[in-house]
């Protein structure tokens, strides 16, 4: 949206002057340049894209600007002609009778009685009308010098007026070329060969060797409006740094773990399947979340135990740092510990019984439960370097985000929505509520500061998830604030303090108003 609209401003400055519109283009050629450059695989040839485009834009805006103008070579030739043939009756009009008004001199084709059908035999009239300069500053092309006592210019039928129609098949082209272009670059990217890649995936996923048990009919309490226990891969949150979502062939893809191992690896996508999976579930969160914040989503997951892989390979006593890397080379820094721990760290290939979906990191990517997901769920995984964290740093680190992202208790409040109007009396107030590998052993709610009451907690599988839970509130007529809070299975109860998103996880209880009547 903001680029046809900025292309359509730049358009109608180029009207005044095509230099501004070129200006205007460069400025974003140079803008699409720099953003590639600052992408953490970036190399130069990164910077072509966005010079083609501009310079696609350049040409496009010039052609476009001519034919607007009818100023293409033949109709040039055809505007003068006709511009010429209108100056020479003017001509004769004025020789024959001077007397003529001067509005008779109309456009060419119109008659101009009582004058005789033009002879060609007039080269030097003919000729006069083509000297005037190009396109842009049309010059008068009156071939003779007209009496002084007549204001009687002939002028050229406008031969660079407005020209809508031949514009809009200018257009027209142009979209056609550059949908062409898109579908070259869709075919060239292999976004298709990414599904196709998919659908053989899902051939040859084995089963779980340890599954987990079924959900518990009474994990999701069933109020409308009330975030579901298990999130459907389509509305799954989606954050990363991936302006092209990464296409990875699975019969390429291969994870090199070294580094401070006694083994290193290389596992292909077939040695990974070998290994006895495990399925878990777990909810990601994202620490740039407001409190409140809808980056969260919970799946069913099915993986290679991360802490496995990494024992073959043998990790050295001094490591605490595993900086996993992405195929677009994004990078991200997990402490050994927490992977080591026992709980259920995953090289992950299925989410909720599905292939990973290619935006989620198809076709593996890290899960690890308790840790925000920007130092620990790297998508289209292919290396883990281990290390320690006085000697590497991951991506968002030198960007003002905490080295280590343990999850904060939090707690939402899905419903009522803040600024809903609700009739006064019993009314439910539901959400969710994670502290992952933790749990959640209680939550709390609150009507404008009155006494903590407690809400009803819905069945989870295991630690790892947000629980649902949900409170009856007696509302008053009138403006209310609802707020929530929730105690972890440490005791910890979630701290009032608000603390923004950086540098690792908001805090403070989330608080909606509504008005009851
Ligand atoms: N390759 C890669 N993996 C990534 C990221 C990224 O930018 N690139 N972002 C991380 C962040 S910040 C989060 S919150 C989770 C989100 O996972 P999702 O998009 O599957 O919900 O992915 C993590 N994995
Ligand atoms: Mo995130």
């Amino acid at each position: 949206m903001v680029l046809a609209l900025v292309a359509a401003g730049l358009g109608l400055l180029a009207r005044r002057r095509t230099a501004y519109g070129m200006a205007g283009l460069a400025a974003f050629g140079l803008v699409g340049a720099a953003a590639a450059l600052s992408r953490p695989d970036a190399g130069a040839a990164h910077v072509l894209p966005s010079l083609a485009g501009a310079a696609a834009g350049a040409y496009a805006l010039s052609r476009l600007w001519r034919r607007a103008t009818r100023s293409d070579e033949d109709e040039y030739v055809t505007a003068s002609r006709a511009a010429d043939r209108a100056s020479y009756r003017a001509v004769e009009v004025q020789s024959r009778t001077p007397a003529q008004p001067a509005g008779e001199a109309g456009p060419a084709g119109s008659p101009v009685s009582p004058v005789s059908p033009v002879s060609p035999a007039k080269p030097a009239v003919m000729r006069a009308g083509t000297v005037s300069p190009g396109p842009v500053s049309p010059g008068p092309v009156s071939p003779a010098p007209a009496p002084s006592s007549a204001p009687f210019s002939a002028r050229p039928a406008e031969p660079y007026a407005f020209d809508r129609r031949r514009l809009l098949n200018g257009v027209a082209a142009g979209v056609v070329v550059a949908g062409a272009g898109g579908l070259g670059g869709w075919l060239l990217s292999g976004r298709k060969n990414g599904e196709l890649a998919r659908r053989g995936v899902a051939k040859i996923l084995p089963r779980a060797a340890r599954p987990a048990a079924p959900i518990p009919a009474g994990a999701d309490l069933r109020i409308s409006g009330l975030t579901p226990f298990v999130t459907p891969n389509a509305d799954f949150y989606r954050v990363d740094t991936a302006l092209v979502v990464p296409t990875v062939d699975p019969a390429r893809w291969t994870l090199k773990i070294h580094g401070l191992v006694d083994r290193p690896v290389e596992l292909t996508f077939a040695d990974l399947l070998k290994r006895p999976l495990t399925e878990a579930d777990v909810t990601l969160t994202c620490v740039s979340n407001e409190v409140g914040g809808s980056y969260a989503g919970n799946a069913r997951w099915l993986g290679a135990r991360l802490a496995d892989v990494l024992r073959d390979a043998g990790i050295r006593r001094e490591a605490d740092m595993l900086l996993s890397v992405s195929e677009d080379g994004w990078t991200c820094g997990t402490p050994v510990d927490v992977v080591m721990d026992g709980r259920d760290a995953l090289l992950a290939v299925a989410m909720n019984g599905e292939v990973l979906p290619e935006e989620h990191g198809f076709p593996v990517r890290q899960v690890v439960p308790g840790l925000y997901g920007y130092v620990s769920a790297t998508k289209w995984v292919t290396e883990i370097r281990v290390t320690r964290f006085d000697r590497d740093e991951a991506y968002w680190t030198p960007r003002g985000w905490a080295a280590k992202g343990p999850i904060k208790t939090q707690s939402r409040i899905d419903l009522p929505r803040g600024g809903d109007k609700v009739r006064a009396g019993r009314t439910t107030v539901a959400g969710v509520a994670w502290a992952q590998h933790r749990g959640i052993d209680a939550v709390e709610v609150r009507v404008d500061g009155a006494g903590w009451q407690q809400a009803k907690l819905a069945d989870v599988t295991g630690p790892d998830t947000w629980r649902q839970w949900s409170a009856e509130v007696d509302l008053t007529p009138g403006r209310h604030t609802v707020s929530v809070r929730a105690t972890d299975a440490t005791g910890y109860t979630q701290t009032a303090d608000e603390a923004p998103p950086a540098p690792d996880g908001a805090t403070g209880y989330h608080s909606i108003t509504v008005t009851a009547r």
